[in-house]
C-alpha cells in the first residue's frame, strides 16, 4: 500500500468536488442494500465510468447503467483520471470509479474488493471531506490490522498483495474538514474491472 497524505491541494479537491456535482445531478447517490438481506448500506453511493458498482438482494456486481435511473453512468471527469495517471503506471484507464458518501453515522465494515476480473490494476482511493479512521490487515479475516486517519486530499493505493487486503471505515470525525458544506466524508475509488 502506498499512503500519498495531501496528495491534492485544497484548489484540486475543490476542483474534483466541482466535477463530482455535475455527475452525481446526474447519477444521483443510492442506497445499496446487502445481498439476500436487504439490509440497507449505512454508506450512500453513485458511479463514474462504462462500469459501477452495485449491491442488491441479488448479489454483488458491476454494470454498465444506474440502477434508478437506467441511464450509463456519467465518463470519469479528467481532474479524477489525472490522479489515477500521477500514481499509477498502469497502461489502461480505470473502468469504474466507486463514489462513497459518508454522512453522521455512516461506516463501512470489514471486507475484501473482489468482484473485479482483474486484481492486476491497483485500486486508487481518494478521500475528501471529513477525516475517516480506516481499517486495513491481511488477505484473511480475523488478522492483526492497522488503523490509519483518512483526511481530504489523502490519495492510497493498493496494489500487489494489499489488492487483496481486508479493510474497513471505523468512523468519520464530524467537524473535522471545512471542505463539504454540510460535513460527511466522499471517497472516491478508481479500479479496472474487466481482464486486462
Ligand atoms: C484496500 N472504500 O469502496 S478506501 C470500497 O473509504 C472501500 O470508502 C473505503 O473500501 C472508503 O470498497 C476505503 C481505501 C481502499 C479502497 C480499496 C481497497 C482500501 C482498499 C482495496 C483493497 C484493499
Ligand atoms: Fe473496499
Amino acid at each position: 500500500m502506498r499512503y500519498l497524505p495531501e496528495f491534492l491541494d485544497r484548489g484540486a479537491q475543490e476542483q474534483v468536488l466541482r466535477d463530482l456535482r455535475k455527475a452525481v445531478a446526474e447519477a444521483p447517490l443510492f442506497t445499496p442494500v446487502m445481498p439476500k438481506t436487504a439490509k440497507p448500506f449505512s454508506v450512500r453511493m453513485t458511479n463514474m465510468g462504462v462500469l459501477g458498482w452495485v449491491s442488491d438482494k441479488a448479489g454483488y456486481r458491476y454494470q454498465a447503467t444506474h440502477p434508478a435511473t437506467g441511464l450509463p453512468w456519467p465518463a470519469i471527469p479528467q481532474s479524477i483520471l489525472a490522479v489515477w495517471n500521477r500514481v499509477s503506471n498502469h497502461a489502461q484507464v480505470p473502468e469504474a470509479c466507486l463514489v462513497n458518501f459518508y454522512g453522521g453515522d455512516a461506516k463501512m465494515g470489514l471486507h475484501q474488493d473482489r468482484d473485479e476480473e482483474d486484481f492486476s490494476a491497483p485500486v486508487v482511493s481518494i478521500s475528501l471531506g471529513d477525516t475517516a479512521l480506516f481499517r486495513i490487515g491481511g488477505t484473511t479475516r480475523g488478522g492483526k490490522t492497522q488503523s490509519l486517519k483518512l483526511a481530504s486530499g489523502d490519495v492510497l493505493i493498493l496494489e500487489g498483495p494489499t489488492r487483496l487486503a481486508f479493510h474497513g471505515i471505523d468512523r468519520v470525525i464530524g467537524g473535522s474538514s471545512t471542505l463539504l458544506k454540510d460535513g460527511g466524508r466522499i471517497n472516491l475509488t478508481l479500479r479496472r474491472v474487466t481482464r486486462p
